[in-house]
């Protein structure tokens, strides 16, 4: 039978106190992981530890930036003294900054690159070695519409994204003889709080202009929700993904297959 179930495994959801971390986090909880999430501030911490309380989740929440590695090996620790070693890791954890490039500061370049790459090595990083020792584990790398395609002001984290898909697939190339899978899902436009500045109503009480482009660039002609990669998230992290590896899951609503609506 398709085992779904993610009984008795610890999964580690990078920057999981809102957002798509949070929903995928408590996915995994209603599979039946045991949840570990960190965030960069304590208060932040605290507002997710309350968030899964209310959801029923006992979640263990640490405070770490996942782009200073001392303080990932030390979180990585603590999970293992907490809950047990981590068999399903979610780098995703991250940043965007929308900046015309010729106006972008190379330290704002690297900043996005920091979070959003150079992060999920660290973490990768950190807990592959257990994993070995486990006899396998689940790595999902949370990449998106921009591991594909470019647009205006995005350059970092299209640069980022797109390097998440290859790194992606290096450790499923690198580590799959240890029963590893290291897959991505490619979230089309989810409406969180890092997409909120693209659907803010205009001061006449209009849709955005962005927000009614991808309405029309989406055969599902809507915004996805945080909840639409939840079931996703739980089949690369159960078993029934043993075989599915540096893969990247698209799941926008038919973006990537679409031209777009044509004007009427
Ligand atoms: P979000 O609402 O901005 O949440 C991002 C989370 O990452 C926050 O909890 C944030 O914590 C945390 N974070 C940022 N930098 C960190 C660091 N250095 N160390 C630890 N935690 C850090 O974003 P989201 O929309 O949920 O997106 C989550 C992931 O999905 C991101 O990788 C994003 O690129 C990707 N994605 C989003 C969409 C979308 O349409 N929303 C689509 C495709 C892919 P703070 O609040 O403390 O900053
Ligand atoms: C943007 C958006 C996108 C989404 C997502 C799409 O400014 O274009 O923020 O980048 O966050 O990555 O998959």
């Amino acid at each position: 039978m398709v085992n779904f179930s993610l009984e008795g495994k610890v999964a580690l959801v990078t920057g999981a106190s809102y957002g798509i971390g949070f929903a995928l986090a408590t996915a995994f909880a209603e599979a039946g992981a045991k949840i570990a999430f960190n965030d960069i501030k304590q208060e932040l911490v605290d507002k997710g530890l309350a968030s899964y309380k209310e959801k029923g989740i006992d979640a263990k929440g640490y405070v770490c930036d996942v782009t200073k590695e001392d303080q990932v090996q030390a979180l990585v620790a603590n999970i293992e003294k907490d809950l047990g070693p981590v068999n399903i890791l979610v780098n995703n954890a991250g940043i965007i900054k929308r900046i015309p490039m010729i106006e972008m500061k190379a330290e704002e370049f690297r900043q996005v690159i920091d979070v959003d790459l150079n992060a999920p090595f660290i973490v990768s990083k950190a807990v592959i070695p257990s994993m070995i020792k486990n006899g396998g584990g689940k790595i999902i790398n949370i990449c998106s519409m921009m591991s594909e395609l470019g647009r205006e002001t995005v350059s970092a984290y299209a640069a980022a994204k797109g390097g998440l898909k290859m790194l992606t697939r290096n450790i499923a190339s690198e580590y799959g003889k240890y029963n590893i899978q290291c897959n991505g899902i490619g979230p089309g436009y989810i409406a969180t709080p890092q997409t909120a500045p693209l659907r803010e109503r205009q001061p006449d009480g209009s849709r955005h202009p962005f927000d009614s482009f991808i309405v029309a660039k989406t055969p599902a002609e809507r915004w996805g929700n945080a909840e639409d990669l939840q079931g996703p998230a739980v089949f690369l992290a159960s078993s029934a993904s043993d075989f599915v590896n540096g893969h990247i899951l698209y799941v926008d609503g038919g973006i990537l297959a679409y031209i777009g609506r044509q004007p009427e």
